[in-house]
């Protein structure tokens, strides 16, 4: 995703010092007192409205974003306050570039250059400290943005269930992905990628944080990431129940919570038992991610939904 590009977003401090420098150096290059305070006040504003433009640019167009990323934003953040955010630096931007011609040409006519060039400055300092929330708020969205993990079109399979119920222990034995797995709810706090090789094919395996059976209301940013990537990326969902209810959770509660998830998606769901080494579960496929047993028989019934890859010569005529 773009996201890993965009860089540190500096707080109003760190643009003011870096363009004062950058305008002190200009300044020096003239011999004329005068002149020098001149320049300085329109090299100062150049460079905080060249920084902000910069900084607006770095952000993707968030309208075009694949949903799921759009929704992720919205469970985060909310798509306004950011669009808010981006608006206080633009509004800074213009600040600079509208303000700045006026403010060289009245440093250039005043009789004491060195008092116009303080008004200046303070004039557009306090136009950027204003902007210093927006800043340091972008600031944490950009290094949230960063570490979402990149969601590929692969075939993708993306694992659901309760907390605890063992979704991170199979997506840790049957792909590259190597989640967090802990005794307590919860430990898996966002969407996590990993992979499987299939024949010529990378299939990709989505786990997912656990999510409860309560009013969409009520549901933490948490569990709605969960929901967002079980609707958007899954083209089949494994959900995974523990029968045992060693995970904290009753069966009843987790069965209500599938078929909440059967109504939400409209591809299929698989519904297997984990932690049969604790008691096997009739009715359903069991397998129990401590062992072993049944795993790779599950990863079968799940790999049985993906669409044959395109032979090679038809992929040749095509082109
Ligand atoms: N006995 C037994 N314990 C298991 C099995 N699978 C997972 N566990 C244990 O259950 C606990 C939760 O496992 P995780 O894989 O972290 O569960 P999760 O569903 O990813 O949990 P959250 O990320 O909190 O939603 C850990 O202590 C695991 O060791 C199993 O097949 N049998
Ligand atoms: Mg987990």
């Amino acid at each position: 995703m773009e996201f890993e590009k965009i860089p540190t977003i500096p707080t109003a401090d760190e643009i003011l010092d870096v363009s004062f420098r950058r305008a002190a150096s200009k300044m020096r290059l003239k011999q004329n007192k005068d002149r020098a305070n001149e320049e300085f006040v329109r090299s100062v504003n150049q460079a905080v409205h060249d920084r902000l433009v910069r900084i607006m640019q770095a952000f993707p167009d968030f309208e075009t974003l694949p949903v799921f990323y759009r929704e992720v934003v919205e469970i985060l953040w909310g798509m306004d306050r950011i669009r808010q955010a981006l608006g206080g630096v633009g509004w800074a931007a213009r600040w600079a570039r509208t303000h700045g011609p006026g403010l060289t040409y009245q440093t250039r006519k005043a009789e004491d250059t060195a008092i116009l060039r303080k008004r200046a400055v303070a004039r557009l300092s306090s136009v950027v400290h204003q902007i210093n929330g927006d800043l340091v708020f972008l600031n944490e969205v950009r290094n949230v943005l960063r570490k979402l993990p990149h969601v590929g079109d692969e075939f993708t399979v993306v694992v659901a269930g309760y907390p605890n119920v063992g979704k991170s222990s199979f997506i840790q034995m049957v792909s590259t992905a190597s989640p967090e797995i802990a005794s307590y709810p919860f430990t898996t706090k966002g969407i996590i990628v990993g992979h499987r090789e299939v024949g010529r094919d990378r299939v990709q395996f989505i786990d997912t944080p656990g999510v409860l059976d309560r009013p969409a209301a009520d549901r933490n940013a948490i569990e709605r990431q969960a929901l967002t990537a079980i609707v958007n990326l899954a083209d089949v969902v494994l959900y995974i129940l523990d029968p045992s209810e060693h995970c904290g959770y009753s069966l009843e509660e987790q069965v209500r919570l599938q078929h909440e998830i059967e109504e939400m998606v409209d591809v299929p769901v698989i519904v297997v038992a984990n932690k049969t080494d604790l008691g096997y579960f009739d009715g359903y496929i069991n397998m129990s991610t401590e062992s072993g047993d049944g795993v790779f028989e599950v990863v079968d019934t799940l790999l049985a939904y993906k669409p044959e890859p395109v032979p090679e010569e038809c992929v040749e005529i095509q082109e």
